[in-house]
């Protein structure tokens, strides 16, 4: 059976392809999401893209996963350089994650280089535009291919 993938998109990524281009290309969130489906097809991956702007949504969201989805990939957005409750409840769960930023975070303003995430996730991509997406569902997909099937 296909292994399952949550993943998760954090505040204002509901923006894409409206502002900044310049730093986040001209790709809507609809046009990752479709990315994101062709290149799961590719890896025999089931995936559950979802966005929101709470935290608390994030949140419950990743506590469900624990029973229903097999890995997380997580663009936590802004939340990357604040949120110690998204890192808290990546760790209370058993499934492993992967970071992943469209933008190169190190290359950018000096508070964006910290993220909450990165150490409890297996891995990190970063400055790809919407192909950190598909760069993060590979990784996954060599990851579970290692772990037998729960
Ligand atoms: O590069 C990334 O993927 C980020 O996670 C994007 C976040 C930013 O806070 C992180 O430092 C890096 C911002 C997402 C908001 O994206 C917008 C896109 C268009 C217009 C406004 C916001």
């Amino acid at each position: 059976m296909a292994r399952s993938i949550l993943v998760l998109n954090g505040p204002n990524l509901n923006l894409l392809g409206t502002r900044q281009p310049e730093i986040y290309g001209h790709d809507t969130l609809a046009d990752v999401e479709a990315l994101c489906r062709t290149v799961a097809a590719e890896l025999d991956l089931a995936i559950d893209f979802r966005q929101s702007n709470s935290e608390g949504e994030l949140i419950g969201w990743i506590h469900e996963a624990q029973e229903t989805h097999d890995a997380v990939l997580i663009n936590a957005a802004g939340y990357t350089h604040t949120s110690v409750a998204i890192a808290d409840a990546l760790v209370a769960i058993s499934l492993p994650a992967v970071e992943i930023h469209m933008s190169n975070i190190h290359a950018r303003e000096p508070f964006r280089s910290h993220s909450t995430i990165s150490p409890v996730a297996k891995g990190m991509i970063c400055g790809f535009g919407g192909d950190s997406y598909r760069l993060g569902l590979i990784a996954l997909a060599q990851l579970l291919s290692t772990e037998p099937e729960a």
